[in-house]
């Protein structure tokens, strides 16, 4: 079975996250904070991999992922195929600009091949600096991974300021 080569894309900015550009493979959303129930409005985790900026993940919900003992925001998804992943971005929302506060600022991104494989961290930040406050701007962040993966998971555990996420 060829793998494909995966490029990890998370846009929009509020944990207002929003996962979009889809290059090489498709992205299913499977669990997070911020569904349909918690997001702001129709702002839940599925709008991070619709492939529009327009539309973004906002949510102010911490929850514990399955496995995890920290409480924090977050996201699973899988790709379609097992993915060389080379880089994420982070793209921020359409009102970032308003509420800088709700980038990301520490986070941690996991991967496995198999449903029940153990987690591996493929990158880790903490208090970024890199992202900026304009609307709409993409942040790449390259990875050094030389497993493929399937599964993911993106647990933001810290915004830069107050409690609600706007990617
Ligand atoms: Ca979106």
């Amino acid at each position: 079975m060829p793998y494909s080569q995966g490029t990890v894309i998370l846009s929009d900015t509020s944990v207002t996250v929003n996962a979009v550009e889809n290059l090489h493979t498709e992205y299913t959303p499977t669990a997070g904070t911020g569904g349909s129930a918690d997001g702001f409005g129709d702002e839940g985790y599925r709008k991070l991999f619709d492939g529009k900026k327009e539309t973004k993940w906002c949510t102010s919900s911490k929850a514990v992922p399955e496995g995890e003992t920290q409480s924090c925001y977050y996201v699973d998804f899988q790709t379609a195929e097992p993915s060389y992943v080379e880089q994420y971005v982070l793209t921020t929302g359409n009102d970032t600009s308003y509420y800088p506060g709700r980038n990301p600022k520490s986070w941690v991104i996991k991967a496995k091949l198999k449903e029940n494989d153990d987690w591996t961290t493929i990158a880790a930040v903490n208090n970024d600096n890199k992202m900026t406050t304009y609307n709409y701007q993409e942040h790449i962040f390259q990875l050094d991974v030389k497993e493929i993966y399937k599964y993911f998971r993106f647990m933001v555990s810290e915004v830069k300021s107050g409690k609600n996420n706007g990617f």
